[in-house]
């Protein structure tokens, strides 16, 4: 019997039972319903993933986004399941609309570590994610007057992908208690067996706290622990909040190791022979101090035997550079929320400054502010970067100290993306033309993509892809004009640029040159063909600037979009409320793909992965994973361009860059600038946001957009011309699908497994 018609009558007895219906009687909410149980009911049937050694990856952040595609993906039922309901006259992709969203994360940091338990439970490691059950995931975006507002983003309905379990702990602020509870996702690898994603709650959360917006009273911490995600906010100073989240997520994880330890009969002195646990940036760092506390106070070791244990047990992964988003908590907030460990972390210190005359790489600096990195790399085995560039830089500049201590603790890991979600799901229509060109074997092994270099010179093969890109286009003109209600042309070249909005990643550049461009039309100079600028990106809250940058885009898609003499040669699109389902939609459409920040502190980045495998050309400056990227495809199939890092942080060196000078030498960059204040802007803009921001780009400009902006444009404009080589285009675009195997996380986890974790 073909397996359709057994998912099918699966399906069927579900709704059945329900509701009483057929599957085609059934709507769309009902469907959904009858198929997420279907879904449950494959995940519970799964065998567990184990092994003598696990590994726990603990984050504060998981951005998993909708779970129903890819679960039947790995489960192997989404093509029956698919192809049986169209013959019913329903639609999955309909369904999946239907899916909440859960945006437990800011950005590439949550966003990875969902790809990491993906892939850790593909290639069969035992190995769990451990963080918190926020209530509220990242804010959701609305957009009035052109400016961005908050709300909250509620994502925990019925039915869910969390099972309530019967674990609790107490946890202690002081003298506070709480009750902690364990709600656990599945994780299924692709044709393999499920790890679990643990997330701690408390019981007694309010949701009714909730004021307008996003705010809320920040001192009941019995009923606001993990009410929201915190919002990056990487330029303020953190709060009590967060440190009572961070340690309420490590006690727990350090209380869960530690049972299910015991519960294995396994020595605690050998922890490290049977769990290893990979800190994810210096959230969770606290869980260093807190084994070490729990070990020594209820466990009978000394504290050199806990340290020693300790020790071989954690690893750190650093993702940024950025001093201001390194956490230094005052030693007087954690004496507020976690006396208990200040002891602790007082003697971790002092074994350090003991052993250390340099005081960079003591633990408690002078202000009395605990660098909660300084604690990872000292206790912890292993510290890693997450692209070539970015580990060389904390090796030479940022963490060199310590890297002179401990030259073998340092690693590269560079970053990877799950193909599953990033190929399989979102660009099905791709997928399914390269198995039919390669064969299955690249699901699993990502490295055979580059079995499609063997089609470089094969026009049907070129054509196909190029036709590819086209429909994606085709299907997201539809959901936008739905969606944003602006018609966008297919035929257009689609350059995108969608990540976390800040001014290192430099969408203001990019600004700059959507004004050069509109002026230039304006004067009669018309591109060889329409271009679509599209942009997609969540601002903190409170970080003014990166307000200001959205405000500008709003009011430079109205002002283009709204004039008949440009808008048929260009539009802008700021899309709304950027998530992981939109991603998934814009990727598979993109021709080319903004990579834009300052050279040295894009730390690695994803998306450009993620866009490369979609068969995106990348437009970028050597930063990162692009260096990565570079190299894989060469000189031809990117566009490279701007001040190289060695450059950049010489100029942070002698800060010697003005970026006025660049400003007042140039005219067509001091004519983009003022753009921003002229009439037309004004217009329709908020003129304290505008002079904010124009004010910043000269006077200030840290992130030195002026001193790229030329070769930025002359390189645009390069990248734009070139899309008219058709034929050379499509080329491009083959060889940087066939170059992205590297880039499977898949890869990454293999590595990590390889020189840190050594789970089998
Ligand atoms: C810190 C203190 C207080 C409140 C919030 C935070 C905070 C929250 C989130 C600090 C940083 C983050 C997120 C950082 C992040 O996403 N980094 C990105 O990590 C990716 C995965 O390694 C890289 O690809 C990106 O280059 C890096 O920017």
């Amino acid at each position: 019997m073909p397996k359709t018609e057994n998912v099918m009558q699966q399906l069927e007895s579900i709704t059945m039972e329900l509701y009483k219906k057929k599957v085609k009687q059934c709507s769309n909410e009902e469907l959904y319903e009858a198929v997420f149980e279907l879904t449950k009911t494959a995940l519970d049937k799964k065998k567990p993933i184990t092994g003598k050694k696990k590994i726990y990856y603990i984050s504060a952040e998981f951005l998993i986004g909708k779970l129903l595609s890819n679960n039947l993906i790995n489960l192997g039922i989404y093509e029956e399941l698919k192809n049986g309901l169209e013959a019913q006259g329903k639609s999955l992709a309909k369904l999946e609309e239907l899916e909440p969203e859960p945006s437990l994360g800011n950005g590439g940091l949550g966003r990875l570590a969902a790809c990491f338990l993906d892939s850790i439970a593909t290639l069969g490691l035992p190995g769990d994610g451990i963080g918190l059950n926020y209530h509220f995931g990242l804010f959701k975006q609305v957009f009035k007057r052109r400016m961005q507002y908050t709300q909250p983003n509620e994502w925990i309905e019925n039915p869910s992908w969390l099972n309530k379990t019967d674990t609790t702990f107490t946890v202690q602020f002081g003298k506070k208690k709480v009750k902690s509870r364990l709600y656990e996702i599945d994780v299924v690898g692709y044709d393999n067996g499920v790890n679990k994603l643990r997330l701690f709650d408390i019981e007694s959360v309010d949701e009714s706290i909730v004021e307008k917006g996003t705010d809320f009273d920040k001192t009941d911490i019995k009923k606001n622990l993990t009410l929201f995600l915190y919002p990056d906010d990487s330029d303020e100073a953190g709060n009590l909040l967060r440190i009572y989240q961070q340690y309420f997520m490590v006690s727990n994880a350090a209380q869960l190791i530690l049972k299910e330890m015991k519960e294995k009969n396994y020595d605690l002195h050998k922890l490290n022979q049977h769990a290893v646990i990979q800190i994810n940036d210096t959230h969770p760092t606290m869980v260093i101090p807190e084994l070490l506390r729990i070990l020594t106070t209820e466990e009978g070791f000394t504290m050199d035997e806990a340290i020693r244990v300790v020790s071989k047990t954690c690893a750190y992964t650093n993702h940024t550079i950025l001093a201001e988003a390194l956490e230094k908590w005052p030693l007087a907030y954690l004496k507020k929320v976690v006396p208990q460990l200040v002891p602790i972390i007082e003697e971790l210190n002092d074994r350090v400054v003991k052993k250390y005359k340099d005081s960079r790489v003591w633990i408690v600096d002078e202000n009395q502010r605990v660098h909660m990195a300084h604690i990872d790399i000292h206790y912890g085995f292993s510290v890693n970067g997450v692209a070539a560039i970015h580990t060389e830089i904390l090796k030479q500049t940022e963490l060199n100290p310590f890297y002179q201590i401990y030259p073998k603790k340092f690693n590269n890991k560079t970053n990877g993306i799950t193909f599953r979600r990033w190929l399989l799901s979102c660009n099905q229509e791709l997928a399914e033309y390269v198995t039919s060109l390669i064969g299955e074997e690249y699901k699993k092994d990502a490295a055979k993509l580059e079995q499609l270099l063997g089609f470089e010179n094969d026009k049907k093969v070129l054509n196909r892809l190029e036709e590819i890109k086209q429909e994606k286009k085709q299907q997201l003109c539809t959901y936008v004009k739905k969606q944003e209600k602006v018609e966008l042309d297919p035929n257009s070249i689609f350059d995108i640029q969608v990540k976390r909005m800040h001014e290192y990643k430099r969408q203001q550049m990019n600004a700059l040159y959507i004004i050069h461009k509109y002026l230039e039309i304006k004067s009669g100079k018309k591109p060889k063909r329409p271009i679509t600028f599209i942009f997609g990106a969540k601002a903190a809250p409170a970080y003014v600037i990166a307000q200001d940058i959205i405000h500008l885009l709003l009011v430079l898609q109205k002002i283009v979009n709204e004039d008949p003499d440009v808008n048929t040669d260009m539009k802008v699109l700021f899309v709304e409320n950027y998530n992981v389902a939109y991603a998934e939609r814009l990727i598979p459409a993109c021709d080319i793909s903004e990579q834009i920040s300052l050279a040295s502190k894009e730390a690695s980045g994803t998306g450009n992965m993620k866009f490369m495998l979609n068969g995106a050309i990348t437009l970028g400056t050597d930063d990162g994973a692009n260096v990565e990227i570079h190299e894989l495809v060469g000189d031809d199939n990117i566009f490279v361009f701007g001040k190289d890092s060695d450059t950049v942080i010489r100029h942070y060196e002698k800060a010697d860059y003005v970026s006025k000078t660049f400003y007042e030498k140039d005219p067509v960059i001091k004519e983009a600038v003022d753009f921003i204040i002229g009439k037309q802007a004004m217009a329709c803009g908020n003129k304290k946001s505008l002079e904010r921001l124009h004010a910043e780009l000269l006077h200030k400009d840290w992130f030195m957009t002026l001193l790229d902006l030329k070769d930025y444009i002359k390189v645009k404009d390069k990248a734009l011309n070139a899309y008219e080589n058709r034929n050379r285009w499509k080329k491009m675009m083959l060889v940087n699908i066939a170059k992205a195997g590297f880039f499977s996380s898949d890869r990454t986890i293999a590595e990590y497994n390889r020189d840190i974790w050594k789970l089998h």
